[in-house]
Formats: structure tokens, sequence, C-alpha cells
């Protein structure tokens, strides 16, 4: 989606249940989230560095902190918005064609990736200039 901007980003509260046991918390196809699911990953032990620095043509993604805290700084081209994900109950929705840094990261942080892809190293757009281009905002 070459002309998706960062307010199409969306912070969505995740179902959860809770009791004297504590809470779970559960994101199903059809259900909540607007993309079939086909890959989890989920990043970890990020010693005080930055991940990121790209975009993705294809994919969409809901981004989970399950544990602790970061900044996820989305990018379309000509605005940038920062999104400090912090709770397990709260997701980050990212469409296709949006630039990301992800960055500080909490001491036992894990950010975990809902995808609606499987991995494809040719969705990626890893250097900037590129992507503006992809934007239409450079020649
Ligand atoms: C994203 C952010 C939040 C695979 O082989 N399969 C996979 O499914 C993934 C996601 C990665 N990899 C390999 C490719 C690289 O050799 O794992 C290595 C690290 O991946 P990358 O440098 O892309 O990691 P991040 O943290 O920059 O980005 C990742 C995701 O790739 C990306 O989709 O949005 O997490």
């Amino acid at each position: 989606m070459k002309n998706s901007t960062v307010d199409d980003c969306k912070i969505i509260d995740i179902r959860r249940y809770s009791d004297s046991r504590g809470y779970l918390s559960v994101v199903e196809n059809g259900i909540d989230i607007p993309f079939d699911i086909k890959r989890i990953y989920y990043l970890y032990m990020v010693p005080e560095v930055a991940r990121g620095a790209h975009a993705h043509k294809q994919l969409q993604q809901l981004l989970i902190a399950t544990s602790g805290s970061m900044d996820v700084i989305m990018d379309d081209g000509q605005e940038k918005k920062t999104f400090h994900l912090d709770r397990p109950w709260k997701g980050l929705l990212i469409p296709p064609g949006l630039w990301r840094d992800l960055e500080n990261f909490s001491g036992g942080a894990v950010l975990m990736c809902l995808a609606s892809e499987k991995y494809d190293a040719e969705d990626y757009i890893r250097d900037y200039d590129e992507f503006l281009k992809y934007k239409g905002v450079k020649e």
C-alpha cells in the first residue's frame, strides 16, 4: 500500500480475561485482527540498539509488547509517529508501506509480531532513499 500514512497505524485493545489467577489475552483470526495470521515471531534480549529500519511492501502486522516496553517509530516519508508499547493487552496494527524504527527496549522486553505473510526477504525495503521513491516523495 504505497499511499498508507502513519495515521493508518492503530493501537487496538486485545481481548483479555482476568480472574484471581491473573490475565489471559487472545488474538483470533477473523475476530480480533483484520488479517489471517501466517507467522509469529518475537524479539527479546535486545541490547541498547535500534532495530527495524525498513518498510514492508505487503506485510500487515500486529505488534505487542508481551513484556516490558519499547518505542516503535512509524514513518510514511512525510510524517513520523512514535508509539510507546508497554502493555500486553495493547497492540499496534501496522498496514503495509510504512518505515519503522524500533528503539528503547527496556530490560527483559519481548516484542511479539503477528504477521499476515510468511517470511519473504523481497518484501523488505531496507534503504531509506528507496523507500522515499517507493512512496513517491522523492524522484
Ligand atoms: C519487523 C520487526 C518488528 C527470518 O529468517 N525469518 C523471519 O520471519 C524474520 C522476521 C526474520 N528472519 C531473519 C532475517 C534476519 O537475518 O532474522 C534476522 C533478523 O531479522 P531483521 O533484521 O529483519 O530483524 P528486525 O528486528 O530489524 O525486524 C523484524 C522483522 O524482520 C520485521 O518484519 O517488522 O522485526
